[in-house]
């Protein structure tokens, strides 16, 4: 095994959330653990079990796999494997997947004394993916509000569940959602370039320093965040462009029924227009 010099230093016992010293080791470059083994077994299983559904509904063209959730009759219920069970058992394996993976981040930060900024981040997208697959649905009652794990299908199920709701960027969580999404591509466009340009100059040149940096965003708008602001900032903007879109989604059905150009009457409907 591929052991740099530098690795002795960083490969340190310790830091496991479960199983203790059993599972603390490396696979190659990969640090294993007992979350390492859970990821493994749910990722083969749910990919083992997407492939086999697809393969006897007669589907072998990849492009074209799709899983559809459960017909909304069965309600909370487990639907029977070909309608709908499949689904349900892809989505355990998914989140078990996804859950272990997250876990695997905090032992591996836990390990090298860092902050647990990764697995959070990393769990605001799992959050978002079980607010669209769990919360909702069961706060509609009924596993068929899931979303199909088809390419082209899913785009149907956001295509067609906006439609339900008239016009969905007047969903007010949208919008605020869909700000953060630029604001996100803004920070890191600038954080990206100005890194580049001060960093990376023609050959030749001197390498430029984080005051060229500060002083270019002074220069230009009277402000500079800084460089551990600007990361900051980054990590807050996109944590926030994954939890509006959660927040969107899960109150378009369970608290708002109508179409999304009707809730701003709230406005209209302000005593001070009144006469
Ligand atoms: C900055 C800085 C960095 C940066 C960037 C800025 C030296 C290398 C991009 C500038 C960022 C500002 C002014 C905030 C912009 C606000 C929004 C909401 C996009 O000052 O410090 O470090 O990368």
């Amino acid at each position: 095994m591929a052991m740099l010099s530098f690795e002795r230093k960083y490969r340190v016992r310790g830091g496991t959330l479960l199983g203790g010293d059993l599972f603390d080791f490396w696979v190659g470059p990969f640090y294993v653990g007992f979350f390492g083994v859970l990821t493994v077994f749910f990722g083969v299983l749910g990919t083992a079990l997407i492939l086999y559904s697809t393969a006897i509904d007669g589907v072998w063209n990849p492009w074209k796999i799709s899983v559809a959730p459960p017909d909304l009759a069965y309600g909370l219920g487990l639907a029977p494997l070909k309608q709908g069970g499949f689904w349900q058992a892809i989505t355990v394996c998914a989140l078990g997947a996804f859950v272990s993976w997250a876990l695997r981040q905090a032992e591996i930060a836990r390990k090298l004394g860092m902050g647990l900024h990764i697995p959070f981040a990393f769990g605001m997208a799992v959050f978002a993916y079980f607010t669209l697959v769990v919360i909702r649905p069961v706060l509609m009652g009924a596993w068929g509000h899931g979303f199909p794990y088809g390419i082209w299908t899913h785009l149907d199920w956001v295509s067609n569940v906006g439609y339900q709701y008239l016009h969905f960027h007047y969903n007010p969580a949208h919008m605020i959602a869909v700000t953060f999404f630029f604001t996100t591509t803004l920070a890191l466009s600038m954080h990206a370039s100005v890194v580049l340009a001060a960093i990376n100059p023609a050959r030749g040149e001197p390498v430029k320093t984080t005051e060229h940096e500060n002083t270019f965003f002074r220069d230009a708008i009277g402000y500079s965040i800084g460089t551990l602001g600007i990361h900051r900032l980054g990590l807050f903007i996109a944590l926030s462009a994954g939890f509006w879109s959660a927040v969107c989604i899960v109150i378009s059905g369970p608290f708002w029924t109508r179409g999304w150009p009707e809730w701003w009457g709230w406005w209209l409907n302000l005593p001070i227009w009144a006469h």
